[in-house]
Parts: structure tokens; C-alpha cells; sequence
């Protein structure tokens, strides 16, 4: 598995007055740019938070770890999510990110320090590019706002490509169903991870690719493989 930042979205180019009008009258995401910068260096152990990580991080992993395990598990990573504003991410969502985001090393689903402040940092950048591309402030994402939002992100996805992936979100009936932040976040992850990979065989940006069995299956499998 490449680096968990490989499911950040690439640095978005975010307004200038980003931060000043998110959310207005409703704080929940006002920290969706915390003070953290990428380019500081946290501390290697995983035991720790740096001094510089955002507190809303360091509160919301310490209250949460209700085991004093030093790790976040399954439960704990979804109430540590939930007082940091991201009510609501499905069970499915929450495996997800712990298989995406946890150390290599650690056979157990969980998250340390270290992991949770990655996860923290891309969720707030997935979160600004979906406030951004709500453009009709649904509350959620449609085919042209998610069109728009991979290509902000230098994803240009054939339309054939863009119906699969909302089709997966649909409630059964057939019908199409608008992305909530939950679903955006899981499908744009799979989006940018895959092609992240693809481009690990497709060194020279032609679009093209050519792939062992094995190392296609051992590209894809981890993304459709059921969290629930
Ligand atoms: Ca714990
Ligand atoms: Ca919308």
C-alpha cells in the first residue's frame, strides 16, 4: 500500500477567503484548515502528537480513546470523527479509512497518534472540496459537481466512468441518488488511489498500462473488497 497520502485530494487550490465563510452561523467545520502544515515534521514516535498538531485533534483522539490504549479502534475512531463535526460516516466508511489509514506495521485495525492526524488533515481537505463543489448547497454531491470536483482535482473521468461510480451509491431502486460527504469521501478515495496505482505503471502519462495479472489484482482487490 503507497502512503496514506496518497488519498488525500492533490493540494487543492483553495479561495483565498477559505476559512473565513465555510459554515457561516454553524461552526462545525470552521477548523477544516487546521494550523497543522504538512511541510512540519511530527514527532516519529507514534505514541505522541506533536506540539504543533491542531488541539481540536489531540481533544478529540484523547476523549475518544476511552481505553487509554493509546490507539483508536473501530468505535473510538468513529466517536473521535463525530467531535470533530463528521457526524454520521457509515460503518463501511470507518473500516475503510482504518484499512487505508493505519500503520503497515499494526496487524489490528486502529489508529495511532500519528495515523489519525493524517486521516484528520485528509478529511478536512476531502470536506473542503466538497463544500466547494456543492455549489446548489444541497448538503450533496450530484454527477456535475462530482464531475467538476475530479477534474478540480486533475481527475478527468469519462461520463461512463462517473455513472458506475455513482450507481454504486445508489439506494437500490435504480434511481440516482445525490452523494452525501460520506460517499463522496469513499469514492473519491477509491478514485484517487486507483489512479494513483495506475500511474505506478504508467510512468510516462499516456494513459496506458501494462499490467500482470497479479499485479492488477493486487492494485484493485483492496478497494472493492466489503467493509461491511
Ligand atoms: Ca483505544
Ligand atoms: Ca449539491
Amino acid at each position: 500500500m503507497a502512503s496514506s497520502n496518497a488519498y488525500a485530494p492533490s493540494a487543492p487550490e483553495l479561495p483565498e477567503s477559505f476559512g473565513q465563510h465555510q459554515y457561516d452561523g454553524e461552526n462545525r467545520y470552521s477548523y477544516a484548515y487546521p494550523l497543522y502544515q504538512p511541510t512540519q515534521q511530527l514527532s516519529s514516535s507514534s505514541g505522541m502528537f506533536s506540539p504543533e498538531t491542531h488541539p481540536q485533534i489531540v481533544r478529540s483522539f484523547e476523549s475518544a480513546d476511552r481505553d487509554r490504549s493509546g490507539f483508536l479502534e473501530e468505535s473510538e475512531l468513529r466517536q473521535a470523527l463525530s467531535l470533530s463535526g463528521y457526524e454520521g460516516i457509515s460503518n463501511r466508511t470507518i473500516r475503510f479509512l482504518l484499512f487505508i489509514y493505519k500503520s503497515p506495521g499494526d496487524s489490528l485495525l486502529r489508529l495511532g497518534p500519528k495515523e489519525y492526524v493524517e486521516l484528520w488533515n485528509c478529511l478536512a481537505q476531502w470536506r473542503a472540496i466538497f463544500d466547494r463543489y456543492d455549489r446548489d448547497r444541497t448538503g450533496k454531491i450530484n454527477a456535475t459537481e462530482l464531475r467538476d470536483a475530479f477534474f478540480h482535482l486533475g481527475y478527468m473521468l469519462p461520463t461512463s466512468v462517473l455513472q458506475l461510480i455513482i450507481s454504486q451509491f445508489d439506494d437500490g431502486t435504480g434511481k440516482t441518488v445525490d452523494l452525501c460527504f460520506d460517499s463522496f469521501l469513499e469514492c473519491g478515495m477509491i478514485v484517487k488511489g486507483l489512479t494513483e496505482k495506475f500511474k505506478e505503471n504508467d510512468p510516462g502519462y499516456t494513459g496506458y498500462a501494462t499490467l500482470s495479472y497479479d499485479v492488477f489484482m493486487l492494485m484493485v482487490i483492496p478497494f472493492i473488497v466489503s467493509y461491511d
